[in-house]
């Protein structure tokens, strides 16, 4: 599918407050900004109009606005995210999503959804059961794609806690190709129901380039994963590296810091 938008939001001062596993240290700020700033050039690279939306101090993880909305070509869906402390984070994303979409859906009590756990081929949605989306929030969310004619399907991550989100594990590539985690692997191939005729595993060392991101001719992908890149150079595709250490250390990625549509 070809995008001509993104929504996205600078990292607040209030960052490094923002949830994380802690594993690998405190964030530098002012290099988040600037690697985001370089991140949102690059989108300007594959021809997308961006809508920058200012930093939000009173919560300190919502550049990952990715996590906030589903967006398709057909309508959109606000999300109601599993963290708490990321809840208020849909009011100023909707307001900004009303602008291009007449109507918005929404993700209702107890159901939850992350963004981050929803990852589109071709008109097939995938839905991770993660720590931040549940049944209920996955089965609100089937039905809005449904009721736009798409096709949804279910993949329940919850035995690998080793990924945040389903596509901290998952990447669509196009025309049947995907990146995965050897752990969500099997599922995607045998349960999901959709095509792949090409597979590229991530190594375990590597695991974080698994969150990579098609924009139009492009493929995002994060600096430092040698095997992975070639991998994926091999293919053909044209690559562009993103140093993305500091959100690497909040637990998010590439995909997590744009809405693109
Ligand atoms: C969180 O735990 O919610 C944030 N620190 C990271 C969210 C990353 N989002 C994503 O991968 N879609």
């Amino acid at each position: 599918m070809q995008f001509t938008r993104a929504i996205v939001r600078p990292p607040a001062g209030s960052f490094a407050a923002g949830l994380s596993s802690g594993a690998e240290g405190s964030p530098d700020v002012d290099r988040a900004v600037a690697q985001h700033a370089a991140y949102v050039q690059a989108l300007r690279g594959c021809g997308l109009t961006i809508t920058q939306l200012e930093p939000d101090e009173a919560y300190p993880d919502s550049t990952f606005v990715e996590d906030t909305a589903i967006v398709t070509a057909r309508g959109a869906i606000l999300t109601r995210p599993g963290a708490p402390s990321r809840a208020g984070e849909v009011h100023s994303i909707g307001r900004c999503l009303g602008n291009f979409y007449a109507e918005l859906g929404s993700i209702a009590p107890p159901g939850t959804v992350d963004g981050g756990d929803v990852c589109e081929a071709d008109g097939h949605f995938l839905i991770g059961i993660s720590a931040r989306t549940n049944e209920q929030g996955a089965r609100q969310l089937t039905q809005h794609l449904r009721r736009w004619g798409y096709a949804a399907s279910v993949i329940d991550i919850t035995g690998n806690p080793t990924l945040l989100h389903l596509k901290s594990g998952i990447a669509y590539l196009g025309d049947g190709a995907w990146v995965a985690d050897p752990g969500v692997e099997g599922d995607l191939t045998t349960k999901a129901g959709v095509e792949v005729r090409d597979m590229i595993l991530v190594p375990h060392a590597e695991a974080y380039a698994a969150n990579c991101v098609r924009v139009n001719d492009a493929l995002l992908v994060p600096c430092g994963y040698p095997q992975t890149s070639a991998a994926l150079a091999s293919r053909g595709l044209r690559l562009v590296h993103l140093e993305v250490s500091e959100f690497r250390k909040m637990d998010g990625g590439l995909s997590c810091l744009s809405l693109r549509f």
